[in-house]
């Protein structure tokens, strides 16, 4: 077993009970708007910012949470930030999509594509200030069909910046199957970029550790980015309270709530034509369905079980983690929300 098995699980399981723990304040309503969790993601994470130093920088997507804790953001002034309090990471007026820490040279942003050359701007400073840090971009398969993150793989390649650009790849954009939108292959695309490319699982934080150690190293020696593409999975779908997940897990009470509109819609006798109508009632029958045989669903497709499973040869050792993990988010969290309830 890799020496590093231990502290990556240990990262990703601390990764994971936070933000289990921001789901239980997000469905208590003390946090507002959307929430887009890593949950999934952690092995791709973790493989990457377990390597990093001081000087480091990372660019992050709408689902930063995970990296910024890993990298020892402090992750009560994360909470807060994710209540809107002044006292929070950003003064309350970030919210989660919008983490930012200067001290860790971390930057997140809500507009997809951007964590490109947000990564190639840092790796731009780096290699004229502090040559031999790096940058990492983390982003999704749909960033990969926004401009400025090509423009920026370009201009990397082109400079030699020392940039780790990362494609969590989970097959989806919000409710768009990346396929339906994605010519070609992406490993394919950023090599024809002058991007060399590694295909790793993202479900699997030690091969994510493995090549992430090479591309790394090419990046502190001055010899340019490197695209990693890791497929993972989002067990949320893209957000909490994703319908389609809703409805999979809880068809009784959920049903209803989609079945009156719908019917109501398809019974009104103006508007589309019949067939029209079921196709409609036909394509939302079919999500639903697929959603029921989703990996996403599928618990072989947890990082975090998957990380888990291989450390079971050592049960007293991964107890005695696991209860520290428990006790330590569980304190933090009442840290953070202690003068809450007053
Ligand atoms: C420039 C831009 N276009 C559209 C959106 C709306 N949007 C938010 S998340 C998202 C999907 C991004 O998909 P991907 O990059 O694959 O990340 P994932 O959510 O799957 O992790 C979209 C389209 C946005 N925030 N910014
Ligand atoms: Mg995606």
């Amino acid at each position: 077993m890799p020496p590093e098995s231990w502290s990556l699980y240990t990262l990703m399981l601390r990764s994971r009970l936070f933000e289990e723990a921001v789901a239980g304040l997000w469905r208590d309503g003390l946090i507002s708007g959307e929430m887009h969790l890593g949950t999934g993601e952690e092995a791709v994470i973790a493989g990457v910012v377990s390597q990093l130093r001081d000087g480091d920088a990372m660019a992050l997507d709408h689902r930063g949470t995970a990296a910024l804790l890993m990298r020892g953001v402090d992750p009560v002034l994360i909470v807060r930030e994710l209540l809107g309090r002044p006292d929070g990471l950003c003064g309350g007026a970030g919210g989660h999509m919008h983490l930012f820490s200067r001290e860790h040279l971390a930057a997140s942003s809500g507009i997809v594509g951007a964590a490109g050359p947000t990564a190639a701007g840092f790796a731009l400073a780096a290699q004229y200030l502090h040559p031999g840090s790096i940058a990492v971009a983390f982003f999704g398969d749909g960033a990969m069909n926004q401009g400025m993150l090509m423009e920026a793989m370009n201009l990397a390649a082109a400079w030699s910046l020392p940039v780790l650009f990362v494609c969590k790849d989970d097959g989806w954009a919000i409710t768009t199957r990346s396929e339906g939108m994605t010519g070609g292959d992406l490993s394919a695309r950023a090599r024809g970029l002058g991007v060399p490319a590694v295909e790793v699982d993202g479900l699997d934080a030690s091969a994510v550790w493995e090549a992430s150690r090479a591309a790394i190293a090419r990046a502190r020696s001055g010899l340019g980015p490197t695209f990693l593409h890791a497929r993972c999975v989002h067990d949320e779908g893209h957000f909490l309270g994703f319908q389609l997940i809703r409805i999979v897990r809880d068809p009784l009470r959920e049903m209803p709530g989609v079945a009156v509109p719908l019917t109501r819609s398809f019974v009104h006798p103006g508007g589309a034509a019949l067939r029209e109508r079921l196709e409609g009632l036909g394509g939302v029958l079919t999500a639903v369905l697929s959603t029921l045989r989703d990996p996403r669903r599928d618990p072989v497709n947890d990082p975090v079980r998957r990380a888990r499973l291989a450390l079971q040869t050592d049960p007293a050792r991964l107890q005695e983690l696991e209860d520290q993990a428990d006790r330590e988010i569980g304190h933090l969290f009442a840290t953070a929300l202690a003068d809450v309830a007053s």
